[in-house]
């Protein structure tokens, strides 16, 4: 079905802020995803990236020009069909800088466990119908990897080395993310690209590893909303008050991302959209305290794209 979805696969991600570079927060210089060496050269002189990711003037993902669509009508809908729990192979790279971030195994498992609970609606939401088993871990002492942003040389290099399995294998690597929580590629790379699949994670953003995000972004559940991209979910932001928005139906709009968990739950940057922001939807960009549902929608636009690319 390859030349019908175009281009959108093109590349990835996710996309808070289009195609500004951003200012690193602590500092006067801006940082662009494609300039990994000027990054590295900043962080080792600043030494304020471990607190800023993610926050403030950076945001939770980059911008990797992703564009997102709808499948052809001939797959939409194949997901319903699903008749049986899809348990996805795992494998988890630990990648490091002289032990920094040499996450332990016991933290791995935790890790798998919380994905399997967010995607098993545990938390609240609709079972998503898939399950997540660790079949490896592999652990790398590389400071280059373990710095390195999206599209640089290290990202690619990393993943040259790491990457196993195939299109239905998540290959988890966790880093620091360069400056970000942590990207993800939607379903339907190429084949020169397929080695790029797969969840780079701020190892920080497991659970309670590290009180850098305490509060915040320190419940791991990061994985599971980067885990979501690779699924092919968008932002609930995404398309924002348009009609298609995140192109699943029981997700209301919302034209902004969710910072922190709004008390009342009242937010409502779609008016005439009917409902709230769905704040608590782990596509969202809230906190992960005020994360806990997947929908039906979402499951099913995943199970299509699951049994278009990767089953
Ligand atoms: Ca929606
Ligand atoms: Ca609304
Ligand atoms: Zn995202």
């Amino acid at each position: 079905m390859g030349t019908r979805l175009r281009a959108l696969f093109v590349l990835t991600a996710v996309a808070l802020t289009t195609g500004v570079p951003a200012a690193r927060a602590g500092g006067d210089s801006e940082w662009n995803v494609c300039d990994d060496e000027t990054f590295l050269s900043n962080l080792a002189a600043s030494g304020v990236a471990e607190t800023a990711r993610g926050e403030g003037n950076f945001p939770r993902e980059p911008d990797l020009n992703m564009t997102y669509e709808e499948l052809p009508a001939s797959a939409v809908g194949q997901g319903k069909q699903w008749d049986s729990v899809v348990v996805v192979p795992v494998w988890f790279h630990v990648v490091h800088d002289n032990g920094i971030g040499n996450v332990s195994d016991a933290d791995i498992n935790r890790q798998i466990r919380i994905m399997n609970l967010g995607y098993s609606g545990f938390y609240g939401g609709y079972d998503q119908g898939f399950r997540f088993e660790l079949v490896g871990i592999t652990r790398t002492n590389n400071a280059e990897w373990f710095y390195a942003g999206p599209t640089s040389s290290g990202e690619r290099a990393m993943k040259h080395a790491l990457h196993r399995g195939d299109m239905g294998t998540l290959n988890y690597y966790s880093t620091t993310a360069g400056p970000y929580l942590g990207w993800a590629y939607y379903p339907g790379l190429n084949d020169a690209q397929a080695y790029l699949d797969g969840l780079v994670v701020d190892w920080e953003s497991m659970y309670k590893v590290s009180d850098t995000y305490e509060d915040r972004y320190d419940l791991g559940f990061t994985a599971v909303h980067e885990v979501g991209h690779w699924f092919a979910l968008a932002h609930t932001f995404d398309g924002g008050c348009n009609a298609f928005g995140d192109y699943v139906d029981d997700t209301p709009a919302m034209k902004v991302p969710t910072s922190g968990c709004p008390a009342d739950g009242t937010k409502d940057t779609c008016p005439r959209d009917p409902g709230f922001d769905p704040i608590h939807n782990f596509m969202d960009y809230s906190y992960d305290q005020c994360y806990t549902e997947l929908t039906q929608g979402q499951a099913e636009r995943s199970h299509d794209y699951w049994l278009a690319f990767r089953a």
